[in-house]
């Protein structure tokens, strides 16, 4: 598509990619696709803010408020409210999810309910939001399992992520992307900011096949089952040469996740002992991993817990945490090996 695109000048919107891809689905109502595209206004709404964090700080700092008089909120907490905004009225779906709220966010009583479920990580990256680091946000839809006409319910949000209809991502980077799956494989685009457009840049995304980082928090090395350091060391080339990888970590599950899938890779954020109320490492099953996973996956790699592909991982609860191995198909297959000889 890209030469094609090339060749006649073709200038694919978001807007258009999504409706074409419809098309290859003749039953399909049209919800899902209004739902990317209100993913994507809720993009396009975050990275405005985004890139004026710092100008809206200072605002905050004097107790400005906003046009709606409303006092100017966190960069989280505002990602959190322009995504349930945009998405609490359209009848499209019957419940929502975000690992910025403790239960399940309902479907207010005066519109009505429609027939998908939205989870979601509005801004994920927390820890970088304040030094203009990329920060991201991910999100999850699955098809409601309770009965249509009803409220949503907490198992609707509690599915596997086998389960998934679509899910991506977007990077508020030096430039704004979106990236997602519908299970026709992963879709790159950049967001035109002199045109307010997600234009595609990069269709049908593959992991390449030589990889080049691998990406974990190795402050915590003495934290990591033996196993896991292990295969860190192998990772950096001990015993085998070729697989000599280079360390990028930023920090921002989005950003580093987002770099390994366009240059091979792995990133990790394994079960640790730093500190007992974590048992399973940092990430969440829902928001981040279940996705991303499923975005791998679409790519050609492939998301673990260590043991198993983290697709079949049933959940039990919105915000339970998660072993997480995710990149190039190898490379995390080589993580459970380790896993399986040394910390079994
Ligand atoms: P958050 O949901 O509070 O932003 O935390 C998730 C982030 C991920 O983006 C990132 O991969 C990880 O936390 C980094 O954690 P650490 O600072 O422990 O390396
Ligand atoms: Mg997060």
């Amino acid at each position: 598509m890209s030469t094609d695109s090339a060749l006649t000048g073709a200038i694919i919107t978001i807007e258009r990619f999504i409706l074409e891809q419809q098309q290859n689905h003749p039953d399909a109502t049209g919800a899902l696709t209004d739902i990317l595209y209100d993913v994507a206004l809720a993009a396009k709404i975050i990275a405005s803010r985004t890139t004026r964090a710092a100008l809206v700080g200072i605002l905050g700092n004097t107790g400005e408020e906003n046009i709606q008089g409303e006092v100017v909120q966190k960069l989280d907490s505002f990602a959190q409210r322009t995504i349930y905004r945009l998405n609490d009225h359209t009848g499209r779906l019957a419940v929502m999810a975000s690992e910025e709220e403790e239960h399940i966010i309902p479907i207010p009583d005066r519109f009505p309910a429609g027939k998908y479920v939205l989870v979601f990580d509005p801004l994920d990256g927390s820890s970088n939001i304040d030094y203009n680091v990329s920060i991201g946000t991910i999100f999850a839809i699955y098809r409601r399992k309770s009965p249509d006409g009803t409220r949503g319910t907490l198992a609707d949000c509690l599915q596997k992520g086998r389960d998934l209809v679509a899910a991506g991502y977007v990077i508020y980077g030096s430039s704004t992307m979106l990236v997602y799956s519908t299970g026709q494989g992963v879709h790159g685009f950049t967001l035109d900011p002199t045109i307010g457009e997600f234009l595609l840049t990069h269709p049908n995304i593959r992991i390449p096949a030589k990889p080049k980082y691998y990406s974990a928090n190795q402050g915590n090395v003495r934290h990591w089952p033996a196993g896991v350091q292990k295969y860190t060391r192998w990772l950096q080339g001990e015993n085998e040469q070729k697989h000599e990888l280079s360390l990028r970590y930023i920090g921002s599950l989005v950003a580093d996740f987002h770099r390994n899938l366009l240059t091979g890779g792995v990133f990790y954020y394994p079960a640790d002992t730093k500190d007992s109320a974590k048992p399973k490492g940092k990430l969440r099953l829902l928001y981040e991993a279940a996705p991303l996973s499923f975005l791998a996956e679409q790519a050609g790699g492939y998301g673990s817990d260590g043991v198993q592909p983290i697709l079949d991982l049933q959940p039990d609860s919105l915000h339970q945490r998660v072993p997480f191995f995710v990149g190039s198909r190898d490379l995390v297959q080589k993580a459970e090996e380790f896993i399986r000889t040394y910390d079994a």
